[in-house]
């Protein structure tokens, strides 16, 4: 599904982030910026040892900042690491995981890039409810679209029909109060 206005689109789909190939996928990443489990792992592992070894010098990422690197053995050109928010612990947390989403997206219009795929930042390891954060998620992409230069195509891939369906749920909601447009795949 996908919803768009002005010739920019926010797609949901379920998939894995790894094998994306937008121009950037988004890593929802630890502090050290070292593989991990969930998706930083699944990226550490297909990108290879190469990622470890350019990420490393990096001195790190705070919640809600974002980094980019190269993508080594992803189809994806760039990865851009962002911390999202530690669910009852990092606050507040609405803001700091709409920051992430705005950081990484202002890391690939620093490098002029058109498409960018994301996961669903927090929602893992970290605790955010898919239910508070697919809202969070979906107005803060939205909103973003409708003022980045160079991004035009905004994937969130979704790892499971459950979260797919609750994210698409909500992103029917905002296109109909906003005036978007819905493509059924
Ligand atoms: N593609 C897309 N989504 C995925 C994939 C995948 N390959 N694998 C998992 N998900 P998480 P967080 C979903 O835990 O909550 C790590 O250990 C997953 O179902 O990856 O931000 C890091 O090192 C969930 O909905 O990220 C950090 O320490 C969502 O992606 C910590 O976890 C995010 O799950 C980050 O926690």
């Amino acid at each position: 599904m996908r919803i768009c206005r002005n010739q920019r689109c926010l797609e949901l789909i379920r998939g894995d982030i790894t094998r994306q190939g937008t121009d950037a996928v988004v890593n929802a990443a630890n502090k050290a910026l070292a593989p991990g489990g969930g998706v930083a792992g699944a990226i550490h592992r297909m990108a290879g040892e190469g990622l470890w070894q350019e990420c490393r010098p990096l001195g790190g990422c705070d919640t809600g900042e974002a980094k980019i690197t190269g993508g080594h053995q992803l189809p994806a050109a760039y990865i851009i690491h962002t911390v999202g928010p530690v669910y009852g612990e990092d606050e507040p947390a609405d803001e700091l995981l709409a920051q992430c989403y705005r950081e990484s997206l202002k890391r690939a219009e620093e490098r002029s890039l058109a498409s960018v795929a994301f996961p669903a930042l927090s929602t893992g390891a970290f605790g955010y409810p898919v239910k508070e954060s697919a809202p969070i998620a979906v107005a803060t992409l939205m909103e973003a679209l409708e003022q980045t230069e160079s991004v035009t195509q905004i994937r969130l891939v979704l790892f499971g029909q459950r979260d797919l369906e609750a994210h698409t749920q909500v992103a029917k909601g905002e296109a109909a109060r906003r005036g978007w447009q819905v493509q059924e795949a």
